[in-house]
């Protein structure tokens, strides 16, 4: 069972119905308290928290795929980069690049979210809904800065994307955090939602977090099951039917370092992409594997499916470009640009 929370109203009911629960991936959508744990079966790919984390350090010299230099700082003195579609690339760290329509100058550049105040919006929009085509995909990379963020919620977790409000719930990414009260320190969630929230179906991996690292996540979900990958591998899928799940068009907007104000990411997230498929174990490994190559973008943007591309590597102003279908976000909250370097894991 995983269960969580949206309001203090759907908690009691939740408490009640947890109990029979025979599988994992419940979560509620509130903010309210969380359920009681475990690791509950359903899993496709390898659930619970055996699988030790990648290890390794993350420590400096990790080149970048994608062109720009390796270590943490190249290529940010120059400054003078010229900004395409909304970008504003001002001076300072540009290095000198041309942007195109991405608008930002610094090939592996990504913003660091302060785990306060800073986030990303982009207005709804049907894309972004399961329900428009029957799939949906959301990718991204995290760069937890901490196990113990600030802002945290309910039984110790921060919601680190997704599009709910009260009311109108669809889909969330969740970090649990070190100390959180169900034993969860370090699960890495997705789940899809009734508009009214309550309890969601979703799938985790619960591996060692290290700090500063960079790890490739995507949640994806169909009418049927949800599915979680990590660094391009399948780790765990759930059935939307063990929680009546039925995804619906909401109007709440996608946020990016938070959901809906309750909790908030302290570290960094790069290149968020919404695809209107599920896709599959393939593409996602190829992903993965392209990032490593230094083609990621390339991939990505070569996706029929994609709908939405957010490369979040702008060096200067407020307009987080949608490099695919022109659906911009708006950085808030104080969002450091191109203060991370996205690296490979
Ligand atoms: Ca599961
Ligand atoms: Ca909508």
């Amino acid at each position: 069972m995983h269960r969580s929370l949206a309001t203090a109203l759907p908690l009691l009911v939740c408490l009640s119905c947890g109990s029979g629960a025979p599988s994992s991936g419940r979560a509620d959508a509130a903010a309210g308290g969380n359920g009681i744990g475990g690791v509950g079966g359903g899993a496709t790919g390898g659930d619970g928290g055996a699988r030790a984390g990648t290890g390794g350090s993350a420590g400096g010299g990790t080149a970048g795929g994608g062109g720009s230099a390796g270590s943490t700082s190249a290529g940010r003195g120059g400054g003078g980069a010229t900004a395409g579609n909304g970008g504003n690339a001002g001076g300072g760290r540009g290095g000198g690049a041309t942007a195109g329509s991405g608008g930002s100058a610094m090939i592996n550049s990504a913003p660091i979210f302060n785990g306060s105040t800073g986030y990303v919006e982009i207005p709804d929009a049907d894309v972004f809904s399961e329900s428009t085509t029957g799939a949906l995909s959301v990718e991204a990379w995290l760069r937890p800065d901490s196990l113990t963020m600030p802002n945290a919620e309910s039984s110790g977790y921060v919601h680190w994307m997704g599009k709910g409000t009260n009311g109108q719930h669809e889909w969330v990414a969740r970090m649990y955090q070190q100390g959180n009260s169900e034993d969860r320190a370090n699960r890495i969630s997705f789940y899809s939602f009734n508009l009214t929230g309550g309890l969601g179906a979703g799938s985790y991996f619960q591996d060692t977090v290290v700090v500063n690292q960079w790890i490739h996540y995507v949640g994806t979900f169909d009418d049927t099951r949800t599915y979680i990958f990590k660094n391009g591998v399948m780790r765990d899928s759930d059935l939307l039917s063990d929680y009546t799940i039925v995804p619906m068009n909401g109007t709440a907007p996608v946020r990016i370092g938070t959901r809906d104000m309750n909790s908030f990411f302290q570290g960094s997230i790069a290149r968020v992409a919404i695809y209107n498929v599920r896709l599959t174990e393939q593409q996602i490994a190829a992903h993965y594997a392209a990032k490593v190559a230094g083609n990621y973008d390339q991939v990505v943007i070569a996706e029929p499916s994609l709908v939405a591309f957010y490369k979040l590597d702008e060096s200067s102003g407020t307009v987080a470009i949608d490099a695919k279908g022109g659906r911009n976000g708006t950085y808030r909250g104080g969002v450091q640009l191109a203060a991370a370097d996205w690296a490979p894991p």
